[in-house]
């Protein structure tokens, strides 16, 4: 791959995500979303932004600390993250999170702990939060790290600042995985892809937490493994062709919850590979994938940006469109971090 080329794809995939959260959040909280009404809204861009700029939500200020830490404290200094997530939030609450996050800022905040990991791990009664905030916010990690143990490693060491549970973080890392593997474009088909991550989260999810975490939550016997479950029904899905949107939503998800957002945003960007029926001819794959995203409903910023920072990796900047990008909130930090990540990255590389 020319050097230009990886730059283009380390660009697409912060941008993707930033698009993907600016435009899904304005659909959150809509009772009804059709596709008349969103390529309305996106049509309105065109006269509008220069006057209305998309603001970016909870999803990419915590990804914006994410990358930031990786970028001036390397390998990854989770006191640092902490510290940034917090400060972050204090300074400009409004931002979206979810109702329990807010707790360990503000116990970090607190003083009073001292490990950086304890909050996380007091939240929903000891349980740990299953949200999906550690995913949402992951993409720097892959963006970072050139190989797959290192990426395993950082992706929890981040999540689990906030998701104690094996149900969160473990959904961080299956989404790092799929931007790891999405920045090899078109040398891996979609079955590779897709092989490559249930290889990966069949070891991940046999471990002893994971698996503990899985059977009191879904109340299933010894063995349930949530991603590698819906890593299969997504292939089904695929094979299939055209599947319904209520049936992907009834299957994989909408919701908040890490196992029922991070699939449905890895199916999207496979589905969205091709032609999606009732979206217009002349999109490329990046528009149907955020697109594809919102119609689902549910948690459309969330969905959105990580289907997004995926699909961005795979297909590269050229695919966001210049407007959508120019009306996202923070489009030219997106810019100069995908060069600076990209240089971190490669310089990681075995010589
Ligand atoms: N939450 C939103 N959007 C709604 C905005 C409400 C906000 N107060 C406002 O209007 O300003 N969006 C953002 O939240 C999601 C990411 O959430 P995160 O960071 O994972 O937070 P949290 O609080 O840890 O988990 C979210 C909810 O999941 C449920 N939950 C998690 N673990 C649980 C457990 N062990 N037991 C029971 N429930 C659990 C709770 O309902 C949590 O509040 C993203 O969508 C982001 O965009
Ligand atoms: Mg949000
Ligand atoms: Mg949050
Ligand atoms: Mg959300």
């Amino acid at each position: 791959m020319a050097s230009v080329e990886e730059v283009c794809r380390f660009r697409g995939a912060l941008l993707g995500a930033l698009v993907g959260d600016c435009i899904g959040a304005v659909f959150e909280t809509r009772m009804t979303i059709t596709v008349g009404s969103v390529l309305s809204f996106l049509r309105g861009l065109e006269n509008n932004w220069k006057k209305q700029v998309l603001m970016y939500t909870d999803d990419t200020a915590m990804a914006r600390s994410v990358v930031q830490s990786l970028l001036t404290k390397p390998p990854l200094d989770e006191k640092d993250l902490a510290e940034r997530f917090t400060a972050e939030y204090f300074s400009d609450p409004d931002r979206g999170y979810g109702m329990g996050v807010v707790h360990v800022f503000e116990k970090l905040q607190s003083g009073k702990y001292q490990s950086v990991f304890t909050p996380a791990k007091e939240q929903f009664n000891g349980k740990g939060s299953y949200g999906n905030g550690a995913a949402m916010r992951v993409v720097g990690i892959p963006l970072a790290f050139p190989n797959v143990p290192d990426i395993i490693k950082y992706a929890k060491i981040s999540g689990e600042l906030t998701h104690a549970s094996s149900l969160g973080y473990n959904g961080a890392i299956l989404l790092a995985l799929a931007v790891h593997y999405a920045l090899q474009g078109v040398n891996l088909s979609r079955e590779s892809f897709l092989e490559h991550l249930l290889s990966n989260m069949q070891e991940i999810e046999g471990d002893e937490k994971s698996r503990s975490d899985a059977e009191s939550h879904f109340r299933l016997e010894l063995g349930e493994f949530p991603y590698c479950n819906r890593l299969k029904k997504i292939k089904e899905f695929l094979d299939k062709g055209n599947v319904p949107r209520c049936e992907v939503v009834e299957e994989l998800g909408h919701g908040v919850a890490a196992f029922e957002s991070v699939p449905t945003a890895i199916y999207s960007f496979l589905r969205c590979m091709d032609p999606v029926d009732d979206l217009p001819k002349e999109m490329n794959s990046l528009q149907r994938t955020v697109i594809f995203c919102i119609l689902l409903g549910g948690d459309t910023d969330t969905i959105a940006t990580m289907a997004g920072a995926i699909a961005g990796a795979y297909h590269g900047e050229d695919q966001v469109p210049e407007l959508w990008r120019k009306s996202s909130e923070g489009y030219k930090d997106a810019e100069d971090w995908g060069k600076q990540l990209w240089e971190l990255y490669s310089s990681r590389l075995p010589s």
